[in-house]
């Protein structure tokens, strides 16, 4: 009899749907123990799912089977990440409306994400460009903009011209556009920033407790990049102090009304305190505004002016990279006064200093810094040598710590030591972090209209809803969502806005305070932001969006199932999603709208599939559409074929051949059970080396699915079935409770052929998907022991436990770390070993 899989998967897909099996309950208390499972939710930027993509559902979804089966009761939410950048380059690719092609992809990735049989709560999709969705991102952004941050900012910003839009840092790969790979240029626009800098020690210390892929944290960490040092102030020679303070160490809030002569000290950032006597001249980043500040003073102004300019227009990857050549310019008829020598040094602009790391300026130190060393040796300037490797070495230039030397009384001083004192006496210890704030604008069509309001009337007179910020108001959250409207030129126009600023009905509106004409923002807010808190969203979806959000069963069902148990993602949103999306809950959580500020204290990253050496991508044409396979050999075959691949969290090489051996293997066990309509199982006893087998599986499969080694829990399920299969033929048969405890075992894997088993031929009522899992019994998974009797030259000295399969290596190790085996050796190597395995080892000296 040949198997109907297509009909047999439809058919379950529809019982489980009206059962609602894998629905949760999400808001009442409930028996069973909550387990949120969650999965990253799929961008539609293609037709369809790859089976790369399969593989990550899949993968995530055996792992909630797994915890469904024993007892808890499984949130596996979905939905659609289908606004953005992703989606919209392919709708202009393929020249549909993204709203359209929205109705679309939403039909495609929901058929594909049913068939592929995963444990989904339906119930609870949501699509981010669903006005009811976007209302609350909206009101999110709000919320940001309340509590001081969201704010607008010019600056130079990264730029995509393919893209035809500013993009966050995050999204910058090597200088390129992360959606479509072309190199991105520096923009000086006003756009709207999340102030995540303001949770920077936060993100990077919280990491120490999460139990997140390390390679994930790494490069949460490399991003966030902590330099603990110090700030010191370098006076500026023949300048006045007015005003105290050092305005021209930062950059300027109101700058045009400072006036030059205030620029009397610039400070510098520097994690090398202990290198300060060797300061032998200062850089500014040509943007550094006492560049500006110190024109009237600069005898070679014209100079300096051409250099500032033409380095505005350099890339930053070029600017730092290591071993490219320095370029820079004094500032003539400018000295600063290194403070702890009391001597003036030189002043350059050099566009190896960032201007937005830091204070913008250096202390540059030529003998213990590569970057100075080479500037210093190109340009002439003094090289004083301040550290002295331990053990001495005649290197010119030293980067590493050692002992003060020309330091006046620090000398002899460690570096860690100098470094605590004069960080303290010459300026004040500081850590700076690499991470800078979101830029959260894009001027694209197809995201949520950034909810805000301009005014320029109470811009004019100084009124707003912040002080920092006249003439802006949050549109009333009772008018959320700003809808977006349909525009059919939604092309990306190039230009500083959003194809909506060509929409007046969209952004002509009136103030909210003082009524007179006002202009809406016309640009939408990136991706990131949308994903930035949907495992929420799937709660609000469970209460058909229609909440306050103070609504009490609301904050029930939140304090209920959050934070997530499980999160399984791409490493490729290292940077990304999983710091947006943790930076997100720090801050609804100071908000108080939340109760936890890690979002997911378990992560796991999954490997990529790889199809003829590469990566599976559309853009390698090395795609392989799940649907096929589907097809030809069922979605149990795909799933159990993926998975069986390699470890999940390696990923593996897709090959057409390999899918046979698991087609196989599902075929067999399908043929015993059902297709022969005789039981594996029924009046057996399984006989006892089966028994010891399947309890060893039990306790196996179980710890090898928690560890996410899918691939070894299959194996032995084959191994297993391989070993029942054979005493079948010798009439040996597995009793029905074994027969049916190997069913559930294999139900994570295959979920539609486990259930057609156990309900059509086996004759249960419900579901096999809801457990209980089967149980070991220790004594029969226990490894069975020897005593190991040892010799020393034939004659008995001593035994101890081992286990049953130790091999002569094992022997040899196991007798040697005997004490009294050991004294008898007295250091020496035996001769020979005679190992009678399972028995006695024999030593020969
Ligand atoms: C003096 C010094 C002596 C430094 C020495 C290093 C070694 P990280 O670890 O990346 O934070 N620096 C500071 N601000 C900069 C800027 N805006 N652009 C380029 N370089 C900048 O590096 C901090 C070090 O990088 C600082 O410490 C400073 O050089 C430089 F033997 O100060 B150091
Ligand atoms: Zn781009």
């Amino acid at each position: 009899m040949k198997r109907n899989f297509k009909k047999t998967e439809a058919k379950w897909r529809k019982i489980w749907q009206k059962e609602g099996i894998y629905e949760p309950e999400l808001k009442g208390r409930g028996k069973r123990k909550k387990f949120y499972n969650l999965m990253m939710f799929p961008y539609p930027s293609a037709e369809g799912l790859h089976a790369g993509n399969m593989y990550a559902f899949t993968g995530a979804d055996i792992y909630g089977r797994y915890m469904r089966l024993r007892g808890f009761d499984v949130f596996e939410p979905i939905g659609l990440d289908g606004f953005g950048i992703h989606s919209e380059n392919y709708a202009i690719k393929t020249g549909t409306h993204p709203m359209k092609f929205a109705k679309i992809s939403e039909k495609n990735f929901y058929r594909q994400l049913q068939e592929i049989g995963n444990g989904f709560a339906w119930r609870e999709h949501l699509e981010t460009y669903d006005p009811e969705y976007y209302k609350w991102t909206q009101w999110i952004f709000v919320q940001m903009w309340k509590a001081g941050l969201a704010y607008r900012k010019k600056q130079p910003v990264n730029w995509c011209p393919s893209c035809k839009t500013v993009l966050a840092d995050e999204q910058v790969i090597a200088g390129k556009c992360e959606r479509c790979g072309t190199v991105v240029v520096k923009r000086e626009l006003e756009q709207w920033f999340f102030r995540i800098t303001k949770y920077a020690e936060k993100l990077l210390k919280n990491l120490e407790y999460l139990d997140w892929s390390e390679k994930v944290k790494i490069a949460q960490r490399n991003w966030i990049g902590k330099s603990e040092g110090a700030l010191i102030k370098f006076p500026i020679s023949n300048f006045s102090a007015k005003g105290g303070s050092a305005p021209g160490g930062q950059f300027p809030k109101g700058s045009h009304s400072e006036r030059s002569e205030e620029s009397s000290v610039v400070e510098v950032f520097t994690t090398r305190p202990d290198t300060l006597f060797g300061a032998t001249y200062m850089v500014l980043a040509p943007e550094h505004p006492a560049v500006k500040n110190l024109e009237p003073r600069i005898k070679n102004l014209e100079e300096v002016r051409k250099y500032v300019k033409a380095a505005a227009n350099k890339p930053e990857e070029e600017r730092i990279a290591e071993g490219g050549a320095k370029t820079g310019v004094e500032l003539k008829g400018v000295k600063a006064v290194n403070p702890a020598t009391g001597q003036e040094i030189p002043v350059w602009a050099a566009d190896y200093v960032l201007g937005h790391y830091g204070t913008g300026a250096i202390m540059a130190v030529p003998a213990h810094d590569e970057r100075d060393f080479e500037f210093a040796k190109k340009f002439g300037l003094r090289i004083e040598k301040v550290i002295k490797p331990i053990p001495d070495s005649e290197t010119e230039c030293y980067a590493g710590d050692g002992i003060l030397i020309n330091s006046f009384n620090y000398n002899g001083l460690t570096s860690t030591e100098a470094r605590m004192v004069m960080a303290k006496k010459f300026g004040e210890p500081k850590a700076e972090y690499r991470l800078r704030d979101w830029l959260i604008s894009r001027q694209r069509y197809w995201g949520p209209p950034i909810p805000m309001i301009f005014c320029p009337a109470c811009a004019e007179s100084g009124k707003g809803e912040r002080k920092d910020m006249p003439g802006w108001y949050a549109e009333r959250e009772k008018n959320l969502p700003v809808k977006l409207p349909f525009v059919k030129d939604f092309r990306p126009k190039g230009k500083d806005e959003s194809p909506l600023a060509s929409v007046k009905s969209f952004y002509e509106v009136k103030c909210p305070a003082c009524k007179s004409k006002a202009r809406r923002e016309t640009d939408v807010s990136d991706t990131f932001l949308d994903s930035a808190w949907y495992y929420i969203g799937y709660l609000m979806a469970g209460f058909d969006w229609k909440l306050e959000i103070g609504n009490w069963k609301f904050k029930e069902a939140m304090r209920k199932w959050l934070p997530a148990d499980m999160y399984i993602g791409g490493a490729e949103h290292s940077v990304l999603h999983l710091l947006y999306v943790r930076f997100m809950a720090m801050a609804l959580k100071d908000m108080k709208l939340i109760r936890f500020e890690e979002p997911f204290p378990h992560f796991r990253a999954h490997g990529l599939i790889i199809k003829d050496g590469a990566k599976m991508s559309k853009s390698k044409g090395n795609v392989v559409n799940p649907d096929e396979y589907i097809e030809k050999f069922s979605a149990d075959v795909l799933r159990t074929y993926l998975m069986f691949l390699a470890p999940f969290e390696q990923g593996g090489d897709f090959r057409d051949e390999g899918i046979l051996g698991p087609e196989r293997f599902l075929n067999s066990v399908w043929r015993r059970f059902a297709g022969a309509r005789k039981p594996a199982g029924g009046g057996h006893r399984t006989p006892i080396h089966l028994l010891k087998m399947l309890h060893k599986t039990i306790l196996n499969v179980g710890e090898d699915i928690e560890a996410l080694k899918y691939n070894t829990a299959i194996s032995q399920l084959m191994i297993f079935w391989n070993e029942a299969e054979k005493a079948a033929a010798d009439e040996e048969y597995l009793s029905a409770a074994d027969a049916e405890s190997f069913l559930k075992l294999l139900a994570p894997f295959a979920p539609y052929l486990t259930e057609e088993i156990w309900r059509d031929t086996l004759g249960h009522k419900t579901t096999i998907h809801r457990g209980p899992w089967p149980k070991y019994a220790p004594r029969l998974t226990a490894e069975e022991k020897i005593t190991l009797v040892i010799q020393v030259n034939g004659k008995m000295r001593g035994s101890a436990e081992a286990p049953a399969g130790l091999d002569e290596a094992g022997a040899k190790k196991l007798a040697l770390s005997e004490p009294k085996i050991s004294a008898l050796l007295a250091g020496r190597e035996p001769r020979r070993i005679i190992y009678v395995p399972g028995r006695l080892i024999n030593i020969v000296i």
